[in-house]
């Protein structure tokens, strides 16, 4: 892993309804984000946050279907070029959400640099929904699905290339909750899913094991996204769309370490953290908690 990170906040909220999810940046870093990375010998620069543009109170949701679409958009776009250049700097790029539509923008500014990027989305949901899919209108969603060149100009076009990424190179971890049209992309586009039921059935060390096998020497970088309602929602209360039956802090806390040991990892983004739906900022802890484990820490 490079010695240098470049953290970059984005505070965006736009893509879903709940408010809150803004505030997860600065929760992240007061449960000690920069501290427990110094400790791990990482030079670190936080870039600050991202500016996102605060829609019209009655313009706000104006588009039901794809709802703050210009704002979600100029967001991604600012995200985008910043991350593409932490990554001409030479830098590793960590982004802190906000909601996951963010990932619309370091996926346009990650994958530019790369000719297979694969991607370790680790969530509760898919995240393939487009317009004509999806059951609220909420961007965040939506970003698997643009970053495959599926939605609306607007987003599958950010810094001017479409798609970002190959479905073949894309790995989900914890899914289980997929909306109708999403389990029918998953199946056309033969995506990979570790749902909540092969991760009971063969353990997460099993399937970390043939998700690392399976990028090596395929891809020329992973980019893991790490959604904190792929967590179950007794130990990651702090998200906007808590979904039972998740996957655990040891067992997330495993995946890391593998991931540390593996050295795949080349960018990484942690989303959805709510301070407000939380409790003493647990998420935001635990979240920084698996930070640690990805960056190197471990007792010998
Ligand atoms: N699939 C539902 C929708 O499209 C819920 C999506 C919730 N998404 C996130 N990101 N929290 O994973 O609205
Ligand atoms: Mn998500
Ligand atoms: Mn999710
Ligand atoms: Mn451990």
């Amino acid at each position: 892993m490079k010695k240098q990170l470049s953290i970059i906040g984005v505070p965006m909220d736009l893509g879903q309804n709940r408010r809150g999810v803004d505030m997860g940046p600065s929760a992240i870093r007061y449960a000690g984000v920069i501290e427990r990375l110094e400790r791990l010998n990482y030079i670190i620069d936080d870039l600050g946050d991202i500016e996102i543009s605060r829609p019209d109170r009655k313009e706000l949701q104006a588009n039901q279907r794809l709802k703050n679409l210009s704002e979600v958009a100029d967001g991604n776009e600012l995200l985008a070029k910043k991350v593409d250049e932490v990554i001409q700097a030479g830098n590793f790029p960590l982004v802190l959400g906000g909601d996951h539509s963010i990932a619309i923008g370091s996926l346009a500014g990650i994958a530019k640099h790369h000719k297979n990027l694969g991607v370790i989305w680790y969530d509760a949901h898919g995240d393939l929904n487009s317009a004509d899919t999806s059951p609220s209108g909420n961007i965040h969603g939506m970003p698997l699905a643009v970053n495959i060149g599926i939605g609306h100009e607007r987003l599958t076009n950010i810094l001017g290339y479409s798609p970002k990424i190959k479905p073949e190179n894309i790995v989900i971890i914890g899914a289980r909750s997929l909306d109708h049209g999403e389990k029918e992309l998953i199946n056309e586009l033969g995506i990979r899913v570790y749902s909540m039921h092969e991760i009971d059935r063969m353990g997460m060390a099993k399937v970390m094991s043939e998700v690392i096998e399976s990028f090596k020497g395929k891809t020329d970088g992973v980019h893991l996204s790490l959604d904190l309602d792929g967590l179950d929602p007794n130990e990651a209360p702090g998200v906007g769309t808590p979904v039972i039956g998740g996957l655990s802090y040891r067992e997330s806390h495993l995946a890391m370490e593998m991931l540390s040991e593996s050295d795949i990892i080349t960018s990484a983004e942690f989303v959805e953290v709510n301070p407000i739906l939380d409790e003493k900022n647990k998420t935001a802890s635990l979240a920084v908690g698996l930070m640690g484990s990805l960056f190197g820490e471990k007792l010998k």
